[in-house]
């Protein structure tokens, strides 16, 4: 995708509210992405979307806005394999940013090493065909077990609908799994819709399958605030596995051209869905902590 044939496209919100709710000290927003700057990180020949630049210095100015204080930053799939974007707004962070990379199956181990230095913790596999062209599951178990050795864990994006078929996959996956947006249930079913009833499934098959309980925008139709439905699905989620649960913006938001969400909005759907001082600690500082900080005293 070239940018002299494509308009670039703008998916974040132009100027956030400042949300009621204040985090905690020391929270994680554990799910955003920069997208280049492009001059400097050109997007993948195989990118599915062209965007905007949306660099580090936008990512951090709402990181303090919102009331956070780290950044997990996932490699996005408009990067393509080239994880340079992401090192680099990591390096810029001041030890403030951990990443999540996409991988080529061809990375050598001392390229993985180079990584991890970078600060990345894990790597995403991404099912949805409309982000990319495949999704080889034989190498993905054994880039998964590859990265095993530095004491990564492998995060996961799909769609509710193949789920099931998933299932051995997830199985084989050697490593700690986060899965992204609770694999896109259709919440409007309720907490107890067959789709949350399907992931639940999943979360109960093994303690090592975490989710980010992310995403009432691209999981509400039609969009919101108030969220009302994804807010009575989730809740329950967090309740029950209050230490397997992370929270992000999704910041720039990529695809949501048509329905830019209002980050301070997303915000404050945090004491909707994790309701005491307790729950939104593991939600914000804890778990994401473990996950990306094990170095660091929480
Ligand atoms: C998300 C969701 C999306 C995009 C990507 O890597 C990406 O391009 O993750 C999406 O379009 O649903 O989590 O950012």
């Amino acid at each position: 995708m070239s940018a002299d044939t494509t308009d670039r496209i703008i998916s974040w919100h132009p100027s956030p509210s400042k949300p009621r709710f204040v985090p905690p000290p020391g929270a994680v927003d554990a799910h955003c992405h920069v997208f280049g700057p492009m001059a400097d990180f050109p997007f993948s020949a195989q990118a599915k979307y062209l965007p905007g630049d949306a660099g580090p210095e936008m990512l951090f100015a709402l990181r303090d806005k919102l009331g956070f204080d780290r950044n997990v930053i996932v490699q996005a799939s408009c990067h393509g394999t080239d994880n340079a974007a992401t090192l680099n707004a990591i390096a810029r962070s001041g030890g403030k940013a951990r990443g999540v990379a996409v991988v080529d199956p061809a990375i050598t181990d001392a390229q993985l090493e180079a990584l991890h230095e970078g600060g990345i913790r894990g790597v995403r596999f991404n099912f949805l065909k409309r982000l990319v062209d495949n999704a080889p599951k034989d190498t993905f178990i054994e880039i998964a077990h590859r990265i095993q050795q530095l004491g990564w864990h492998v995060v996961i994006y799909f769609e509710a609908d193949i789920l099931e078929e998933l299932r051995p996959f997830l199985d084989a996956i050697p490593t700690l799994i986060v899965v992204d947006h609770m694999g896109r249930p259709d919440v409007t079913q309720g907490p107890d819709g067959p789709e949350m009833l399907a992931f639940r499934a999943l979360l109960d098959s093994r303690e090592d399958i975490w989710t980010k309980v992310t995403c009432p925008d691209r999981l509400e139709e039609p969009n919101g605030p108030p969220w009302n439905a994804f807010a009575d699905a989730v809740c329950p989620l967090v309740e029950d596995y209050p230490n397997r649960v992370l929270w992000g913006t999704d910041w720039p938001h990529p695809n949501m051209q048509n329905a830019v969400p209002d980050d301070g909005a997303l915000v404050d759907i945090i004491p909707r869905i994790a309701t005491s001082e307790s729950l939104q600690r593991k939600l914000l500082v804890t778990n994401p902590m473990r996950l990306y900080w094990p170095d660091e005293p929480i």
